[in-house]
């Protein structure tokens, strides 16, 4: 592989970080520009040796990387990979690769963010002054504050730990569930969902999406919550029954919720869109442009490292480096 010039898949937008770290090394494809996807995979499927993932909505399943028989690796944007069939690429001996660790404290700092927002109601009370009200009257107290709240993360890794840290400075106690306690974490761990969920008031969550997380946001958790409840969901749609989301927000059963993220985003549910109580952020945890930036050069060096005859840099665990005989 070192020295030659291997030809890359890019699927998804052609990004200047993209563009200008590929230039010169790599021959590149654009699955975009392909108007005949058959055809295309006819005559350059079996040149592709890399693909590059430019967001997190571009889905790959084994019926899409089964096109390219001589695949190696799949560099993807983003740390959350549950877009991608890992395991059906470890198994046919393609390496993924995400981007970890360069966006944890702009995560961290988004779901403060979102905490705030909806315990405090900051976004309503701009609406407020921007129809003019307060020329009426202040806007009401708020009756939640986080000074009287406990936070249990649901999730305590990379970013999970970012954020804990966080609210630790906020004066604000966290405990965790996860399905391993954390070496070295010293908060509380509860090593079942529901019974951290009934012993505090606000849910911070920050797991992977996909199968083993699916719906672990439920009507029985939501109810375990309570009234006071925040949930705060920083992680996939996925995670969340939004069905029981929207029940729970709309009988009360639940203070008020924070969603930065959905179960068919772009699409946001109108009983969501409706509620004035809670608040939606557009999928924004990681979106600034030196952030992003930093995420792309990742995409690009993973592409590159293997080009090179290197180790990838950030494999994920369904796809070890070196692989698992
Ligand atoms: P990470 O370091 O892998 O941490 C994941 C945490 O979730 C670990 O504590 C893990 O512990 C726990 N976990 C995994 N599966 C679980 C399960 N089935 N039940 C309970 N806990 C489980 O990942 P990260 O870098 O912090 O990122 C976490 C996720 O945040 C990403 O995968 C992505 O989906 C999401 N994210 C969202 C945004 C955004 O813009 N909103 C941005 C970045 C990331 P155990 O393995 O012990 O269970
Ligand atoms: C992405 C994210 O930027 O890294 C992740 O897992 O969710 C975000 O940082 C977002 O998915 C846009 O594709």
């Amino acid at each position: 592989m070192a020295g030659e010039k291997p030809d890359v898949l890019l699927v998804g937008a052609k990004k200047p970080v993209f563009m200008k770290g590929f230039e010169g090394k790599v021959t590149l494809h654009h699955w975009l520009d392909a108007k005949d996807k058959a055809a295309f995979v006819k005559e350059v499927g079996n040149k592709i040796k890399a693909i590059a993932i430019a967001y997190t909505a571009n889905k790959v399943d084994g019926n899409f990387l089964q096109q390219f028989p001589h695949l190696e690796q799949v560099s993807s944007f983003g740390v959350g990979y549950d877009h991608i069939d890992a395991k059906w690429a470890g198994e046919h001996g393609i390496v993924v690769t995400n981007t970890p660790e360069v966006l944890n404290e702009e995560v961290a700092d988004t779901a403060l963010g979102l905490l705030l927002c909806t315990v405090r109601e900051l976004p309503q009370s701009e609406r407020y002054l921007r129809a003019g009200k307060w020329k009426d009257a202040h806007y009401p107290l708020t009756k939640a504050t986080l000074r009287d709240r406990t936070v249990g993360m649901v999730g305590m890794g990379r970013i999970g730990k970012a954020i804990a840290r966080r609210l630790e400075a906020f004066g604000v106690p966290v405990v965790y569930h996860s399905r391993n306690p954390q070496a070295g974490v010293k908060y509380k761990y509860y090593p079942k969902l529901i019974d951290m969920a009934r012993d505090v008031d606000t849910l911070m969550v920050i797991v992977p999406g996909g199968a083993s997380t699916k719906n672990m946001i439920n009507a029985e958790v939501l109810k375990a919550l309570g009234p006071r409840g925040v949930l705060i969901n920083m992680a996939r749609g996925s995670v969340v029954d939004e069905p029981a989301l929207i029940e729970a927000l709309q009988k009360r059963t639940i203070y008020s919720a924070g969603l930065d993220v959905f179960a068919n985003e772009p699409d946001v549910p109108k009983e969501l869109i409706g509620m004035d109580h809670i608040v939606l952020f557009p999928h924004l945890g990681s979106s600034t442009e030196a952030t992003r930036a930093a995420m792309d050069q990742l995409v690009v060096d993973n592409i590159l490292a293997w080009a090179a005859g290197k180790p990838p840099l950030t494999p994920v665990a369904e796809t070890p480096w070196p692989p698992k005989r």
